[in-house]
């Protein structure tokens, strides 16, 4: 049975930023993301929405060109940002939906929900694991690490790191459940060993099914049913032909039915308690492309609350008989 949700109100937070990877572009996503109808559409479905508008980030510190790891600076103070304004939501007993930004995001993200629901499970959607280390980093952008800076068993392999001192680890890599990668770097694939992390390969999805999949790892990482979720959603998760408008895309992604069938199981639970939407990049598509990806993680992202494809019966509707 689905606990019933304790979190009713949506609130929305834009983090424009796009400093933890090299494009412009993210930090353009919330604006899009809104104008493409998000806000209306969870309303439209019956759900209480309250717009908290984008995290300020107009004073963040200025980075050295040419460090080893890009932007550490701005990354760490914006998402210091993020983590209080998230903790400030959750707070008032509504759950959030971060409109990112890169997915350095879920760094402020989910250490913010973290401090109010410490018991949380992380619903990693993704082509890429996201837990490179700045030591194991290939590309040197953090948005490649949020998760080594978060899950506490990591932390003997993490450098000090200017402007994340706030940033203690607060979940478990037994909290953490992968689906849909298919890009994942040597390093990082060592720590899902190492760590026994509940990692889904696109493989497995088209092995078992995101049915199966979904079922078998929240029983797993959380057996009593009680637990909050944390999703994180990576548009590049899904497949490029899908979400085009983002970018480090990855052929052989998740389908519109896997997303739509995860999304929908997540919130039947009734403990969906954040949800990030991250990577969507307007700037690096066409104009029809970028509207395709618009279109598609809007839907998918009013799955998430209660948005049913097999639809939902209104409760007053008066069927009209001829007079
Ligand atoms: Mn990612």
């Amino acid at each position: 049975m689905p606990v019933h949700p304790a979190r009713e109100v949506i609130g929305v937070l834009g983090f424009p930023f796009s400093k933890g990877q090299t494009y412009d572009g993210t930090e353009q996503a919330p604006h899009y993301l809104r104008d493409a109808g998000i806000i209306k559409n969870l309303q439209a479905q019956g759900n209480t929405v309250v717009d908290h508008g984008d995290v300020n980030l107009e004073s963040l510190p200025v980075d050295e060109p040419n460090t080893d790891i890009r932007n550490p600076k701005s990354v760490g103070t914006a998402n210091k940002k993020l983590s209080d304004a998230i903790s400030r939501i959750l707070k008032t007993n509504q759950s959030v939906l971060t409109l990112g930004g890169d997915h350095s995001m879920a760094i402020g993200s989910i250490h913010g929900h973290a401090q109010v629901e410490p018991n949380l499970v992380v619903v990693w959607v993704d082509a890429h694991a996201d837990i490179n280390t700045p030591l194991t980093s290939i590309s040197r952008n953090i948005h490649g690490m949020p998760l080594a800076f978060l899950a506490k068993e990591l932390q003997e392999y993490m450098p000090d790191m200017p402007e994340f001192d706030w940033c203690k680890p607060c979940i478990s890599v037994r909290d953490i459940v992968y689906i849909g990668l298919r890009d994942v770097d040597p390093s990082e694939k060592v720590f899902i060993e190492k760590f026994g992390i509940l990692a889904h390969y696109m493989e497995d999805v088209e092995k078992y099914g995101v049915k199966e999949l979904i079922e078998r790892s929240l029983s797993q990482i959380d057996p009593s049913g009680t637990r909050p979720i944390h999703v994180s959603f990576d548009v590049d998760g899904m497949d490029p032909a899908l979400t085009p408008a983002t970018g480090t895309p990855v052929p052989g992604g998740l389908s519109l039915k896997d997303c739509c069938y995860l999304a929908e199981e997540i919130a039947i639970t009734g403990r969906l308690s954040v949800l990030d939407i991250a990577e969507v990049n307007p700037l690096l598509s066409s104009e029809e492309d970028r509207n395709l990806t618009m279109t598609n993680t809007v839907n998918v992202t009013t799955k998430f609350y209660g948005n049913r494809r097999k639809s939902i019966t209104p409760p007053d509707y008066e069927l009209p008989r001829p007079q």
